[in-house]
């Protein structure tokens, strides 16, 4: 008889549009045709396909759910499908599109002047210009809002000194979105030209995880910023928290994605793999691991889709974004455990995109707030005390 697949067990596609559905495939159809054949040797090789960018670009993928400015204006949802299937390829795929679009367009379109709105977000959206978003500080993570990295005015210039840590894309970044405090204590939203003197990136190297995606150090010594490159229009940090959001919501979808390309690698693989004279699949244990897999899936993926319609229509909360967040990373990162247990020996090669996907879950439970900074911040909707600090 034959079998499900994740492909649509509980007709959530009926719930989706035409263009939805459109958009999803075609990037789809080129993550399977362009990025699956290059991944295993850009993760063995610790780099990530530059090559493909300008095709990327071409799929409308930067900045995907920005009205203007070179932009296609997409809806959330379509904007979230996108991101499962960039994750289905790969996490780093995910986070350099995530990155390019949720942490540097977003911040420059919601915090921009209109003459860096022109200036940047159009050759953003053709990747002519790659950026970076710098909050995380060495010694400041989950807690961003004791960074140490300064702003000093100095006439029409500011000048900046400080570290940022574990930044995607730093050191292929032509920009970087770097947070600061200046000597008032404000934290204030800069757009670094990385080639400015003071500035350096020096790639970080040795990662297990998120192996195809270039992790860098930003290192600011007095690096001058013209008072033009600073972002007018917010301040505090509810300017790069503000960002998160729309990275987390992405991030709700992506690791969908890397959930769905672990579990249907698992039904082929208990289908075709004997033992006992029997498919693995044809084992009770195995089909309720099966079934527990995409159960998780399909809660995941509603509860993404009604987020998404909540962002379009303006009625989320960035709480709601930590659950959605939170708990589909937890589920991909159980499942791809499940799905590395299941292929056994062959589980542990890169013959099977499991553990890549395992590994690379690991990173994405940490970034973009832990899995516990998510408990909190839903904790303090719960009950209006943050127990943060
Ligand atoms: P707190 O006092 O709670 O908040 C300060 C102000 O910000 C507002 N706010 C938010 N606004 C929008 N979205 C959110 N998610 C927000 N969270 C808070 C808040 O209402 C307040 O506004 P106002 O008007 O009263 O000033 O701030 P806190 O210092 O107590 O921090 C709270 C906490 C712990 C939740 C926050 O610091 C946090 O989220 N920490 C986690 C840090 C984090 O997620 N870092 C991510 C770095 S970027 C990254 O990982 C990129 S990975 C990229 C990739 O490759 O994909
Ligand atoms: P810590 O904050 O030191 O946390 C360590 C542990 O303590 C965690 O389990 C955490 O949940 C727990 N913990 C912390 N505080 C509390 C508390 N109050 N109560 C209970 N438990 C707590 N950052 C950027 O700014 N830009 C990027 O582009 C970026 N890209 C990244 C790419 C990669 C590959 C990685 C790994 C990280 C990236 N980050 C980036 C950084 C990321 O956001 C941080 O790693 C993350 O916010 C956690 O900070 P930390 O690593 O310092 O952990």
């Amino acid at each position: 008889k034959k079998g499900v697949n994740t492909a649509d067990f509980f007709g959530i596609d009926h719930l989706l549009t035409e263009e939805e559905l459109m958009v999803r495939d075609s990037v789809k159809n080129w993550v399977s045709k362009r990025f699956l054949p290059v991944i295993n040797q850009h993760n063995r090789d610790a780099t990530f396909p530059m090559n493909l960018v300008p095709e990327l670009a071409e799929l409308n993928v930067f900045g995907a759910n920005i009205d203007g400015y070179g932009c296609p204006g997409l809806n959330n949802v379509a904007y979230g499908l996108i991101m499962q299937e960039l994750e289905r390829g790969d996490s780093g795929l995910r986070s350099f599109v995530s990155v390019q679009g949720a942490l540097v367009m977003y911040p420059i379109l919601a915090y921009g002047s209109e003459e860096q709105k022109n200036e940047f977000l159009p050759k953003l959206a053709t990747a002519e210009m790659i950026g970076c978003f710098g909050l995380t500080e060495p010694d400041h993570g989950s807690d961003p809002g004791s960074m140490k990295t300064n702003a000093k005015r100095d006439g029409d210039n500011w000048i900046l000194n400080g570290a940022k840590m574990w930044i995607t894309n730093g050191s292929i970044a032509q920009i970087a979105i770097v947070w600061a405090r200046d000597e008032e204590g404000v934290v204030r939203g800069f757009i670094v030209d990385t080639d400015s003197k003071g500035f350096s990136a020096p790639e970080m190297k040795g990662k297990y995880s998120l192996r195809a995606s270039v992790t860098s150090e930003l290192v600011l010594d007095d690096v001058v910023v013209p008072d033009s490159r600073r972002l007018p229009n917010v301040e505090g940090l509810k300017g790069p928290l503000g960002c998160l959001t729309q990275a987390r919501y992405g991030i709700s979808w992506g690791a969908l994605g890397a959930a769905m390309a672990c579990y249907d690698a698992t039904v082929d693989y208990t289908k075709s793999r004997i033992q006992f004279d029997r498919p693995l699949a044809s084992f009770q244990l195995v089909q309720g691991k099966l079934a527990d897999m995409l159960t998780e899936i399909v809660k995941g993926q509603l509860m993404s889709l009604h987020l998404g319609r909540m962002k379009d229509d303006g009625t989320y909360n960035f709480a709601q974004v930590s659950m959605a967040k939170m708990n589909n990373v937890a589920i991909a990162l159980d499942i791809a455990r499940q799905a590395r247990d299941m292929h056994g020996a062959n589980g542990i090669t890169d013959e099977y995109p499991v553990i890549r996907h395992m590994l690379n879950l690991e990173t994405v439970k940490t970034y973009e707030g832990t899995h516990d900074i998510h408990r909190l911040i839903i904790g303090q909707a719960i009950t209006g005390i943050p127990a943060f600090a």
